[in-house]
């Protein structure tokens, strides 16, 4: 029997379960979560959720998420752990240690990275979130979807889509999409909740940053910088800062958008963006990583040399990219 078989298996005739995602929760963890948990709930399971992380305020309107707890997860010999989007068990953060101990650990992921820790493991690259995979799985088992089901699997699946816009969105979730809007469920409602609104903060860190704005390498380089005053001002936070530098890359015409996070008078934290070069080359010449598309690293030394060295690399991975283009 396949492994999806048998995990379809273990929730029809196991009785306890204990549900945990990945630190940094995000839609997809705390929606695969939240459905998961109540198909089983629903099914005279005894079923205890967990997320390393507290769920951010944004996925607090999903119902069922104020008894998701961030501690106390205490196993029987027979409750069966199932992890959900979560590559390795280090991704469990404080669950891990636990996780690995149960005597069936069931792994539920998409992430081309897996390593497949699981005693069963149902991962599946091609499905655009762990949502997707949990529609499916539910599908399978007949289990009809609550109201509340289907909008937990709808957050899950347009966050790690990024509202059906990233390269990962396929037939199969649109197909997934669709079945949950049958479900008497708002998408206008959601994603204004989960993409659209956000504290006023945000926009105060966001009009001083783009006041930095500089381009370079004829109009095809934008720069933004943030400094921690700037933070201190608005009464942002460094996660803040993440969706800033995408600005950079969606300026018409610009290839490589990169944004400064001066850190200290010593260090700065930078992200790269771009639409076709790879930039993770471009962090690994300062020893740091990422894709093809998006990449970071840190650099020891002051903002201004540091700026002026990452200027000059990317001026070169154009030149080089363009070069190879002919
Ligand atoms: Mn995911």
């Amino acid at each position: 029997m396949s492994d999806r078989g048998k995990i379809i298996k273990v929730l029809r005739e196991q009785h306890l379960f204990c549900l945990t995602a990945h630190v940094l929760p995000d839609g997809d963890s705390i929606g695969s979560l939240l459905a998961l948990g109540e198909a089983l709930s629903r099914a005279g399971k005894d079923v205890k959720l967990f997320s390393p992380g507290i769920v951010p305020k944004k996925y607090t309107f999903l119902r069922g998420s104020d008894k998701i707890a961030t501690a106390g997860m205490e196993l029987q010999p027979d409750t069966v752990v199932i992890a959900l989007d979560s590559s390795d068990p280090e991704r469990l953060g404080t669950f891990a240690e636990t996780a690995k101990q149960a005597r069936c650990l069931i792994n539920i992921d998409h992430h081309v990275t897996n390593v497949r820790y699981g005693t069963l493991n149902l991962v599946d690259p091609e499905a655009a979130a762990t949502g997707e995979i949990i529609y499916g799985l539910l599908t399978d088992m007949g289990q009809s979807l609550t109201a509340s089901m289907a909008e937990a699997l709808y957050v899950a699946i347009s966050t790690d889509t990024g509202s059906f816009k990233y390269d990962n969105t396929t037939p199969t979730t649109h197909r997934a999409a669709a079945a949950l809007l049958e479900h008497q469920i708002n998408p206008a409602v959601i994603a204004q909740r989960v993409f659209d609104e956000r504290p006023l903060s945000y926009y105060m860190l966001l009009k001083e940053a783009l006041a930095t704005l500089e381009l370079h390498g004829d109009n095809r380089i934008a720069l933004i910088t943030i400094s921690k005053d700037m933070l201190e001002r608005s009464g942002t936070t460094v996660e803040d800062i993440d969706g800033i530098v995408n600005y950079t890359r969606d300026i018409e015409g610009v290839e490589l958008g990169i944004l400064i996070y001066v850190e200290s008078a010593e260090e700065v934290k930078v992200g790269f963006r771009s639409r076709r070069v790879d930039v993770s080359l471009l962090a690994q010449k300062f020893n740091g990583g990422g894709h093809a598309r998006a990449a970071g690293c840190r650099i020891h030394g002051a903002y201004g040399t540091a700026k002026e060295e990452i200027l000059l690399q990317a001026q070169k991975l154009l030149q080089q990219t363009e070069g190879k283009e002919g």
